[in-house]
């Protein structure tokens, strides 16, 4: 008997519609980071390794070797300017031969110079225009690339009480975002990102899931919500944010990351796995679709296509596992008040070495039953660093 029929047979046995969480396990999508693929560092220094991707070409080639080896990853996400090619088509083009898709457009509104005191919070008008257009231009981007959300993260803040008016920088806010929507075309959505701290460090303009959720109750209904995993502070709730977001038809998507102590950006699953699992049990609960659901990190010392690989990974068998929880057995636990049976009814599912199911799920899908073993025997990585070549170390930031 192999791992497989002997994991099908108990959870047979236990109740399990195994044929059904195999096909949901199968339909799950995650979208890949274009800038997941290229070099990152921290502020001290940014450690460029053999093979990365000198383009966004080839950053699409890595993520098409991430969908081949998990089956799981057939979009992908991309930054402006960072991902800025004169022939959209071209990269359109390029994703569909690959079989793969363009997920999310990330406008990028905090590298600029002029960004400094902030992009459409800033107080001056024409920085405010400067960015709204940007935003606006990445509509007309997406329309192009076949995107249907645009992601929005502003690093808009200040670092000092009295800096800037908090109210006044709320409404300039949400006049940019104002004009934003009323521009979105029709199968666009805005996800609205969150994030407590960093780069400022006294009051962030959309700091928490509440002010996020605001500005989209305002904007419409095309607005929500998205949770990224790095941006809270130590010890809140995540997966409470995530029902709370659910039930207001508000959860737009996820940025996908863990974290130790502030917005770390490791591959996700690698430190707090049974968050992960918490998560997608809210997730695999509810009765709504999975919302977007898409990989933020950066890999500043790990190498970066077995770093995506593991992290789709950990992200089926986050899944896998929600889909265990025998949802009858929880549910009576609750209603007759039986504490530890109810979290019993999450351990056990928890426990369960979902790997053999994932597996086989991925064999279905013509990708590989062991993603990072089967990565290894490819040779990529040996491959891209001899076809791109290795460039010089640059200092902090992103080495692109
Ligand atoms: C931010 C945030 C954004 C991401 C940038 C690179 O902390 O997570 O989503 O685009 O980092
Ligand atoms: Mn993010
Ligand atoms: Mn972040």
């Amino acid at each position: 008997m192999t791992d497989y029929d002997h994991l099908a047979a108990r959870l047979r046995d236990g109740g399990h519609d195994v044929d059904a969480v195999e096909q949901a396990l199968a339909a799950l999508e995650i979208e890949t980071p274009s800038w997941g693929y290229g070099d990152s560092g921290t502020r001290f220094a940014t450690f460029q390794q053999p093979g990365r991707p000198r383009d966004v070409f080839e950053r699409l080639d890595d993520a098409a070797e991430t969908h081949r080896l998990t089956g799981t990853a057939p979009a992908v996400a991309l930054h402006f300017p960072w991902d800025a090619v004169d022939d959209l088509a071209a990269l359109r083009g390029h994703a569909s031969e690959r079989g793969l898709r363009i997920g999310a457009v990330n406008p990028n509104l905090f590298q600029d110079p002029d960004y400094k005191l902030g992009s459409i919070t800033h107080p001056d008008a024409r920085v405010r225009r400067k960015a709204t257009d940007h935003l606006l231009e990445c509509l007309q981007i997406a329309t192009e690339l076949g995107s249907t959300a645009q992601s929005l993260w502003f690093a808009d803040g200040t670092n000092y009480p009295g800096q800037d008016d908090l109210v006044g920088r709320r409404r300039r806010l949400l006049e940019a975002l104002g004009e934003v929507y009323a521009a979105l075309p029709g199968e666009q959505e805005l996800l609205v990102e969150y994030k407590l701290f960093e780069p400022a460090f006294y009051a962030t303009d959309l700091a928490d899931w509440g002010s996020a959720l605001l500005v989209c109750q305002k904007l419409g209904e095309r607005a929500r919500v998205l949770v990224d995993l790095g941006h809270h502070a130590q010890g809140t709730n995540v997966e409470q944010i995530v029902a709370l977001l659910g039930e207001e038809d508000r959860l737009g998507g996820f940025h996908f990351n863990n974290r130790k102590y502030a917005d770390d950006d490791l591959i996700v699953g690698s430190v707090n796995p049974f968050e992960l699992f918490l998560i997608f049990c809210e997730l695999a609960g509810s009765d709504r679709p999975l919302p977007r659901l898409t990989i933020d990190q950066a890999h500043n010392v790990e190498a970066k296509v077995e770093a995506m690989v593991l992290s789709v990974v950990n992200l089926q068998e986050a899944y896998a596992k929600a889909l265990l929880v025998d949802r009858e057995a929880l549910a009576a636990a609750q209603a007759r008040g039986d504490v530890l049976a109810g979290h019993g009814a999450l351990l056990d599912a928890y426990r369960t070495d979902v790997r053999p199911l994932c597996a086989k799920v991925r064999a279905g899908l013509r990708a590989a039953e062991d993603p990072v073993a089967g990565l290894r025997a490819s040779g990529y990585a040996a491959r891209i660093a001899e076809e791109r070549g290795a460039t010089a170390a640059v200092a902090g930031g992103w080495g692109r």
